[in-house]
């Protein structure tokens, strides 16, 4: 985890018989005085002359890792009392080897960004034949910039969670799609190791390069789409051919664009429908594609949110039948009847291709990226294709007139959901991508109005996560209209649990993008400790859990989807980093899964 030749330090092994438990904490407490006494009067003498500024310190592994990395940042925010001279610990238990490790690093002088050049990877080979030409690799974050120390510990927190997480799904989990953290094995969705896919360009923008060789080395040597398995269009095309096309795009090297091409011609079955509304689901193997068993509808955020892959595979192979399924979608859409001033139905039949189930309207699950994804595939194409713009712009207004509210109390604005004309004050955590898709249609020159719901929406995300006790959102968030009872958010039991998702990070990380307000990457910071706090399992992973309200038992799910790797560590990076260049917002558009495409070039006028 740590390279010895970087950091001191000195271990204990202790033994304790319910290490491989969840939480286990009061145990360790106990036994607290007995590790005390096997210091040395030097390392003692050290941690006092810390402890007699920083309050205490505690020993248990989630609590422990969570105030190491309080005590990290307090050290690092009051560096310039230690001059050049920076002390950090860092308290990491270990139940395999049952071992606590304190790590005494003391740096001389402050390095900056941690990735090295030596550690970069080939130099990208150029595509051949009538393919689009090797993408020019981003400035690396290994760019040399004058990082604080703040600015440091978060990124290298990030990498932590990163390798902590990664360490779980390779030990229990390798290869298949994603890790059961609790029990220690794994889950299989598709049967494609998701998880490995979609982390592939967060390894890389992390600049962890040993775990992105041999992730690498797994497409290369075992990854195969040959396989007579269902799979769902949109989350095989935004997480695996997405993920493919972005790491192609980031290191330039051929292995993945011929992995998206691979998956990108097994997916096209799914468009073969009477209304070219695609089925949701594939056989990869047979080239067979159907509906659910109990249905001929699609989801609508599904067939209207696999446009910027698709559009990007034809970019980059030079072929355009990629594109031109999924642009004959946009097309009925956008022409369909059955929209109410810009916001869509939730299912699209796939034979008629008719709106079905009228009359509810969400920006939440099941429509979400249809709004997303007008702004992003006009974005993508330089801005040029106006009925994405028109529709984005209608739906905004749609958005503004009919779903959004304050609370009575706190005056916090959100965005609720329209059934049958009853307005309902409910928001899915799914819809605070809200607030950073506003942003960036206004940095792209929208209604200023649009940053303005923008900056209402993100503190009303923020609160989602800081009126829990957890500090963790809860999936869904019930608002309150009147003032009497002082009360804004409520939620329901049944909306209890937090998957790990991304949404609010990556507002945060637009709005902190736009306007450089630091409380967004405190806001950030605040979520990143309460993963650590809550959610993260001793010997590796992060689990979702049942209940945001209970932080003595917070019920861990036993699932670490692949888009915590994917999309919500990735985000938290982006947020945290000073490098501007870094996935810049003018040069590139990610999709709905955080993986990054460039916008193409504008055509000459
Ligand atoms: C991800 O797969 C994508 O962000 C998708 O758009 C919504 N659901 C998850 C994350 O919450």
């Amino acid at each position: 985890m740590y390279p010895p030749s970087r950091k001191d330090f000195i271990s204990l092994t202790l033994s304790d018989a319910h290490s491989h438990s969840y939480n286990n904490g009061k145990h360790r407490r106990q036994s607290c005085w007995r590790k005390w006494k096997q210091l040395s009067r030097l390392q003692r003498s050290l941690i006092l002359l810390l402890l007699a500024r920083y309050s205490y310190l505690d020993c248990s592994p989630i609590q422990a890792s969570h105030r190491s990395g309080k005590l990290k940042s307090r050290l690092l925010r009051q560096g310039h009392m230690w001059g050049q001279l920076w002390i950090q610990i860092l308290l990491w238990w270990s139940p395999k080897d049952q071992t606590y490790l304190f790590f005494l690093n003391l740096p001389l002088s402050w390095r900056g960004a941690m990735i090295q050049a030596d550690q970069a990877s080939e130099p990208p080979p150029s595509a051949n034949g009538k393919e689009a030409a090797a993408p020019q690799a981003p400035a690396d974050s290994a760019d040399p910039l004058p990082l604080d120390g703040r600015t440091e510990a978060r990124l290298e927190a990030v990498r932590d969670a990163f390798r902590h997480a990664w360490k779980g799904y390779k030990d229990y989990a390798w290869g298949h799609d994603e890790l059961k953290p609790i029990s220690r094995t794994f889950g299989e969705w598709f049967g494609l190791g998701l998880t490995i896919i979609d982390s592939l360009d967060t390894m890389w923008i992390l600049g962890l390069r040993e775990e992105f060789a041999e992730a690498r080395d797994w497409v290369e040597k075992e990854l195969s789409f040959d396989k007579n398995v269902d799979v769902n269009l949109f989350e095989t095309t935004i997480r695996v051919l997405g993920g493919l096309l972005s790491t192609y795009n980031l290191t330039g090297d051929q292995l993945f664009l011929d992995k998206a091409k691979d998956i990108g011609a097994r997916l096209m079955p799914a468009f073969k429908t009477p209304s070219k509304i695609p089925f949701s689901d594939v056989n990869i193997g047979k080239g067979t594609a159907h509906p659910p068993r109990w249905t001929s509808d699609s989801t609508l955020a599904e067939v209207t949110s696999i446009q910027l892959e698709f559009r990007e595979l034809s970019r980059l192979t030079q072929d355009p039948q990629y594109q031109e399924v999924v642009n004959e979608v946009m097309k009925l859409v956008h022409k369909l009847p059955g929209k109410h001033d810009g916001l869509v139905p939730m299912f699209i039949n796939t034979n008629s291709g008719q709106f079905t189930h009228k009359g509810v309207f969400t920006l939440g699950a099941r429509a979400d990226s249809y709004y997303e994804y007008l702004l992003k595939q006009w974005i993508q194409g330089g801005k040029t294709e106006d009925d994405l713009l028109e529709d984005y712009l209608q739906a905004v207004e749609g958005v503004k007139k009919h779903l959004v509210r304050q609370t009575g109390s706190g005056r916090l604005t959100f965005v609720g959901e329209l059934s049958h004309t009853r307005f309902n004050p409910k928001m899915d955590h799914l819809v605070c991508f809200l607030p950073g898709t506003l942003a960036l249609g206004a940095h792209n020159g929208l209604p200023g109005d649009h940053m303005d719901l923008a900056v209402q929406l993100m503190e009303t995300c923020h609160q989602m996560y800081k009126q829990m006790e957890t500090g963790l959102s809860p999936e869904i968030a019930h608002f309150n209209l009147q003032a009497s009872d002082g009360q804004d958010i409520f939620v329901k039991p049944a909306d209890r649990h937090n998957l790990l998702r991304p949404e609010t990070v990556e507002s945060l990380f637009y709005m902190y993008r736009f306007t450089k307000d630091t409380k967004y990457r405190d806001w950030g910071w605040d979520i990143l400790e309460s993963f650590n706090n809550h959610t993260k399992v001793p010997g590796g992973g992060y689990t979702s859990i049942n209940n945001v309200r209970d932080i003595e038992n917070p019920g861990p799910r036993d699932k670490m989807e692949s888009f915590f790797l994917g999309e919500t560590l990735k985000y938290f990076y982006l947020l945290f980093s000073d490098d501007m260049e870094l996935l810049n917002l003018d040069k590139y558009v990610f999709n709905t899964e955080a993986h990054a495409f460039p916008i193409w070039p504008s055509p000459p006028k």
